[in-house]
């Protein structure tokens, strides 16, 4: 008898929570399909997935649905929908999908728009400013890029981006283009010249980041979901080959991040579920004749030539997540996520070659590299520990840490600098940024440029004169300083800038930049 009321009462509960999921599905095919896609996917607006979302708290995504977006397309909806129906399609969209969506070459290739054909436009730029000193400001606040000039420090033009960028917009070889991925998926090419986004294409559900080849002749773009790498052709963004990412018995992998190694003419992936690093040549001439070069997978698509890009996969002790090169990019400096130590992997000896005393969270992606006492230094900033480690990359030893106000994202310096900036961007103490002496390790300044506000990121312009800082808020600004000095110079207001590229700095590769 107890055993039929449980059976019971299982029933009636399956039957409710069925006829809630029902219900809010049907709000949602009213009220949200037509922009974000009955299979929430993602169309016109942002896809609408837990991975897509971990950024947005519940409480703030249930403001958005009832008081919509500013600056979007996004209206809101408290007349229409009431409480309890808004608060379960908060609930619904972070609900994961059953499966792993398929976004393959057809659904990329389908997603394509060029806007201007290559060779439509003036092949001179449209303004008058030197080309290599300019800046892109991201403003994620409302989803704009500022081409700023870096001589003047005064905007060019402001132009609407796709939806949530992430990741360092990749120049061109010579500094014309400008490739910008969204975590959506979306990748753009902007003509810098012409001031003109010239060709969008969706290369995945939920993207990590982008590399340009040093040849400049392919994107590649590296995803979260679906399991994939998607190499594009640059000039068109012509989708080329999706490359499953898997280890040889077939499991599939995250993708945390992808890099061009432009002097080994390969692009380098960090993979999140596999312990493994890929090398993918995206020149066939240069790709070595090693065993574990795998030239296809049991999934991959390609649009002509199956067997391009190459891979070669070093296996690891341990999953890689974030990482940095060496200037020779010979090694890579990685850390994982849940790991103590960090790894130095040799990319030519394909193997690791010494441990790192890196614990915490540091951020690799962000750390930077000096000349310190006739040895090369890294440092690198921490998401969990008040500190920036400093490592010798000859002995590999960690030779300081220096103590901070609280937990830091982005560092940079320049080569033309004496100080390295580092922010504190977690904690109390957000409105803080560090200026370290290159030479003694110390903290010499602390800035509290915009006190109660986030302040974050730096980049310096191509001669390491001046400085550009973000301050992180819907009211932000962009902070220039005098590098030598540390005297402010100028305030330009804008929508939360996050980053801000040299041109000049990126395309040489400045040691005190991200690549
Ligand atoms: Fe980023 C770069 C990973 C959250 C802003 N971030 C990168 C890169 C990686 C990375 C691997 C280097 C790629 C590149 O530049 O091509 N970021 C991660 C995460 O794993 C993390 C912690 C969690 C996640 O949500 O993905 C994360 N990142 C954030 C943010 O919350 C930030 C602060 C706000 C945002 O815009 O999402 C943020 N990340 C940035 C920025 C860069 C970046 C501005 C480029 C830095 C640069 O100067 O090159």
């Amino acid at each position: 008898m107890i055993r039929l009321l449980f059976s019971i009462c299982l029933l009636l509960s399956a039957n409710i929570s069925y006829a809630v999921s029902k219900h809010v599905k049907a709000v949602y095919e009213e009220h949200c399909a037509s922009c974000h896609a009955s299979n929430r996917l993602g169309a016109m607006g942002p896809a609408l997935l837990p991975e897509n979302l971990k950024r947005l708290p519940k409480k703030k995504a249930f403001s958005v649905i009832a008081d919509g977006r500013a600056a979007s397309q996004m209206p809101g909806y408290s007349d229409k929908i009431s409480k309890e129906d808004i608060q379960a399609l908060v609930e619904y969209v972070y609900t994961p999908l059953p499966y792993i969506p398929r976004w393959g070459i057809k659904e990329i290739k389908n997603s394509h728009l060029i806007h201007f054909k290559s060779g439509s436009l003036g092949d001179r730029p449209v303004f008058n400013a030197d080309m290599l000193n300019l800046f892109i400001v991201v403003e994620i606040g409302d989803h704009h890029a500022t081409v700023l000039d870096g001589d003047k420090f005064e905007p060019v033009h402001r132009f609407k981006t796709r939806f949530a960028l992430h990741g360092g917009p990749k120049f061109s070889a010579e500094g014309r283009y400008v490739y910008f991925a969204s975590r959506d998926g979306w990748i753009s090419k902007y003509d810098i010249y012409n001031l003109k986004t010239v060709a969008e294409i969706r290369a995945g559900i939920n993207t990590r980041n982008l590399a340009v080849s040093g040849d400049g002749k392919f994107v590649l773009v590296g995803n979260y979901l679906p399991h994939s790498l998607v190499v594009l052709d640059a000039e068109n963004l012509k989708p080329v080959k999706v490359i499953a990412v898997e280890d040889k018995d077939g499991k599939s992998s995250r993708v945390s991040a992808v890099y061009a190694a432009a002097p080994r003419n390969s692009f380098i992936a960090a993979l999140k579920d596999i312990p493994e690093v890929w090398e993918i040549y995206y020149n066939d001439k240069h790709a070595p004749v090693y065993d574990g070069l795998v030239h296809d997978y049991r999934h991959s698509e390609a649009i002509a030539d199956k067997s391009s890009f190459p891979v070669r996969r070093i296996e690891l002790d341990d999953y890689l997540d974030d990482f940095q090169f060496d200037q020779s990019y010979t090694h890579l400096m990685g850390a994982a996520r849940n790991a103590k130590n960090g790894q130095v992997v040799n990319l030519d000896i394909r193997r690791k070659v010494a441990d790192l005393e890196l614990t915490g969270l540091p951020h690799l992606g962000s750390g930077i590299t000096w000349e310190y006492k006739g040895h090369p230094v890294m440092a690198t900033p921490n998401f969990k520990k008040a500190e920036i480690s400093i490592i010798d990359m000859v002995t590999w030893k960690t030779i300081k840490n220096i103590k901070t106000l609280g937990p830091g994202f982005f560092m940079r310096s320049h080569e033309n600098s004496k100080y390295a900036w580092a922010d504190v961007f977690f904690g109390p103490n957000n409105e803080a940024v560090h200026i370290i002496d290159k030479d003694t390790l110390e903290i010499v300044k602390t800035l509290k440029p915009s006190p109660g506000k986030n302040a974050a990121h730096v980049e310096f312009d191509r001669y390491g004169k001046h400085v550009v800082l973000s301050v992180w808020d819907m009211d932000g600004e962009l902070i220039i300083y005098n590098a030598d000095t540390l005297k402010e110079i100028k305030r330009l207001p804008m929508k939360k800038p996050s980053g801000k590229y040299n041109v000049f700095n990126k395309i040489s590769r400045s040691e005190g930049t991200s690549h």
